[in-house]
């Protein structure tokens, strides 16, 4: 078993090595004159950030010039029920939520993150945004410690679909990855999305689904263990991680969250957008009883979609964006087609759609009954 110290624990296990050293290189690269002053001249904008499956306010198509994108996250350190049977894991969220907000920007915009990690935490934390450009996604810049804040500035020259993770160096870039420390940014290209030939393609809602895989420690009976703190938790759940084999996927943050009462909605006729990370392992997202109509499947926007998919792959470490448009009433599931982690691990989701149903697209002939002799 691997053993750790309280002092490697809260600090990454003294693996920061390439962040630390890149320190200089970007502090001497912050203060440019003339970068300023352009940056002045921009407006800037507060995004009010909303717990997924929601995205914030946005527009498709980006009224005026680039803008400045103020947001703001704050590392929550805190226990989370992640099944219906009560297992609670020792988290660690962006907001309080898993996956972390969405964030919604346009091409050629700048993002000014405000990072705060409470002085109520106990870990040094930072963010690495896969969206962005230099000194490790801005991991290289951003470690703060309990008690400390740092704001980030960066602009979207890529548009598309990407996560954002906590990478405070070392073990502890995947412990709090797979603890919660994830989410995603959308770059749209300013004048929307298209499809293969250019032709603009709009969507009536956005759903953020973050998938998540969790390692959770059992006790010798077989049942899930629970821990103070992660100080206590963390040398037997880097065990479970070291098997690669997660005890739970799910997405948003808990067996059943967009299921049931939480399940997702849309009606007949309404085109959906789900943009889909997952910060970790790769996943298989399928739309039962629909497809993808449009799927940006590694997340650029500059690449044509793929059109009509039954099944699609996100990569892990990435995340990509589907557009459907309901044309029956009824609940679909959507999941991740390794059935296995969907069904019993609980990577899927519901979406409920109202409206009228075609029979023309699908009809039920004849009822079930017995097979006539
Ligand atoms: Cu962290």
């Amino acid at each position: 078993m691997l053993q750790l110290n309280r002092r490697q624990v809260l600090t990454a296990g003294g693996t920061l090595g390439a962040m630390s050293a890149m320190s200089p290189i970007v502090k001497a690269s912050t203060g440019s004159a003339a970068v300023k002053a352009d940056l002045d001249s921009l407006p800037r904008v507060k995004q009010e950030l909303v717990a997924p499956p929601f995205a914030p306010a946005h527009e498709q198509v980006a009224s005026g010039g680039p803008k400045i994108i103020e947001v703001e996250l704050v590392v929550h350190e805190e226990k989370r029920e992640i099944d219906d049977d009560g297992t609670v894991l020792n988290a660690l969220s962006f907001n309080g939520s898993i996956p972390g907000p969405l964030m919604v920007c346009h091409e050629g915009d700048y993002i000014e993150l405000t990072l705060k990690n409470p002085s109520t935490n106990v870990m040094e934390h930072n963010i690495d945004f896969h969206a962005s450009t230099g000194a490790l996604g801005g991991g290289g810049l951003t470690l703060v410690q309990p008690g400390e804040q740092v704001v980030l500035r960066w602009k979207a020259i890529k548009a598309g679909t990407f996560i954002y993770h906590c990478a405070p160096g070392g073990i502890m870039i995947p412990y709090h990855v797979v603890s919660g420390m994830n989410g995603a940014v959308m770059v749209l290209p300013r004048d929307g999305l298209k499809d293969r030939n250019g032709n603009p393609v709009r969507y009536d809602k956005v759903y953020y689904v973050g998938e998540q895989d969790f390692y959770v420690p059992r006790n010798a009976d077989g049942d899930y263990m629970q821990y103070e703190s992660h100080s206590d938790a963390m040398a037997d759940v880097l065990d479970v991680m070291r098997t690669l084999t997660p005890t739970h996927v799910v997405m948003n943050g808990k067996v059943g969250a967009l299921t049931g009462d939480n399940a997702l909605t849309a009606a007949v006729g309404e085109s959906v957008l789900f943009v889909h990370s997952q910060a970790n392992r790769d996943s298989r997202p399928h739309l039962i009883g629909g497809h993808g109509d449009y799927v940006w499947e590694e997340g650029s926007f500059i690449d044509p979609p793929m059109e009509g998919l039954e099944t699609w792959f996100i990569r892990g470490g990435s995340a990509g964006a589907a557009l459907y448009t309901f044309r029956q009433p009824g609940v679909y599931v959507y999941l991740s087609h390794n059935l296995i982690e969907a069904v019993q691990l609980g990577a899927l989701a519901h979406v409920v759609v109202d409206g009228d149903w075609d029979d023309d697209l699908m009809a039920q002939v004849q009822a079930p009954g017995p097979i006539p002799a």
